[in-house]
């Protein structure tokens, strides 16, 4: 099972959890190809109804038919709004608004409202809040765990964003969850078996892509299993080491790499429907240990 919880977030979350109370609204930055593997689980308990909107950022690199589904199940709850927003096509500008229509002006406080920006690591945060800055004023890089510290930025004289450092929680019980984070790029790669994920993603265009992947890697006929795309790809491409043997390594960094840069095509990786299903297993599960521990205490006494 894939987790990753260094000793910074533990004490941003403590951080997070401090302000909480002080900030008007919540802004949690959602990855749009996992928007339930990002959303985290913590936020939602913590939150009660304080106004939440859901952004589905890096959305030039999902499905946007998905997207409309998840803006749909987001919404259900009514202190949820959502922004469908990348940062290529000028999307984010309609934050601020947003921001304002969820908080209306009201007589005896001041115009000012304070909204914090959530979500796991690498998912864009940084860089909306310098592009709604219009300038660079929070460090920004295509690895996880680059912001380190709670910043303040002045957006406005009506909006003021707190850029917080990306975290993720203590335990990923949806193990499927912990590969599509690992596969977007928000766990560092430092911290993976990168052969495992490269499998789960070759394992997800299988079932879901099978011909458009076999046609990007000029491939002629849909592999049997991910371990055989693995290797097809690998000799399409050249990562063949001696003897003729398949670099493992190596095909396993293209293929994430491809699917990060949006190389592979516009996907989500999971649907509302699919968490549902995931969800309950993961509820199965945590029965089971339960039923398993309160066995073992019986057998004790
Ligand atoms: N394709 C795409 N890339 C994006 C988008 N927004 C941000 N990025 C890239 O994603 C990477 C991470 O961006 P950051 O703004 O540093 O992410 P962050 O959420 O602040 O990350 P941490 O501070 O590590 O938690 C950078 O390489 C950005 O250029 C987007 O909408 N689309
Ligand atoms: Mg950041």
């Amino acid at each position: 099972m894939i987790q990753w919880y260094p000793g910074h977030m533990h004490k941003a979350n403590k951080e997070f959890l401090k302000i909480l109370p002080q900030v008007d609204l919540v802004i949690e930055v959602l990855d749009a190809r996992i928007p339930f593997s990002s959303e985290n689980p913590l936020l939602a308990k913590l939150r009660g109804d304080k106004p939440c909107i859901k952004l589905l950022n890096k959305s030039d690199l999902a499905d946007p038919a998905l997207l409309s589904q998840w803006q749909r199940h987001f919404e259900k709850d009514r202190s949820v709004r959502t922004l469908i927003c990348n940062n290529h096509t000028g999307s984010v500008s309609g934050l601020p608004g947003l921001c304002r229509s969820m908080i209306p002006a009201r007589a005896n406080r001041s115009a000012m409202i304070y909204a914090m920006i959530a979500g796991i690591p690498n998912v864009g945060k940084s860089t909306l809040i310098n592009q709604l800055a219009g300038r660079s004023v929070a460090k920004t890089g295509n690895e996880a765990a680059m912001t380190r510290r709670q910043q303040r930025v002045e957006i406005s004289s009506e909006l003021t964003l707190i850029d917080t450092p990306g975290v993720l929680w203590p335990n990923i019980d949806n193990s499927p969850s912990g590969y599509r984070l690992a596969a977007t790029g928000a766990i560092r790669d430092t911290a993976l078996d990168l052969q495992e994920v490269a499998s789960f993603i070759a394992e997800f265009l299988l079932l879901n892509h099978a011909e458009a992947t076999c046609e990007r890697y000029a491939l002629d006929c849909i592999p049997a299993s991910e371990m055989e795309l693995l290797e097809l790809i690998g000799r399409s491409r050249g990562c063949v080491i001696s003897g003729g043997r398949i670099d493992f390594e190596k095909v396993s960094r293209l293929l994430i790499s491809e699917l990060r840069n949006g190389e592979l095509g516009r996907f989500c990786l999971e649907t509302p429907e699919m968490m549902v299903q995931e969800l309950a297993q993961v509820e199965i599960i945590k029965q089971q240990k339960l039923a398993k521990k309160a066995r073992r205490r019986g057998e004790q006494t």
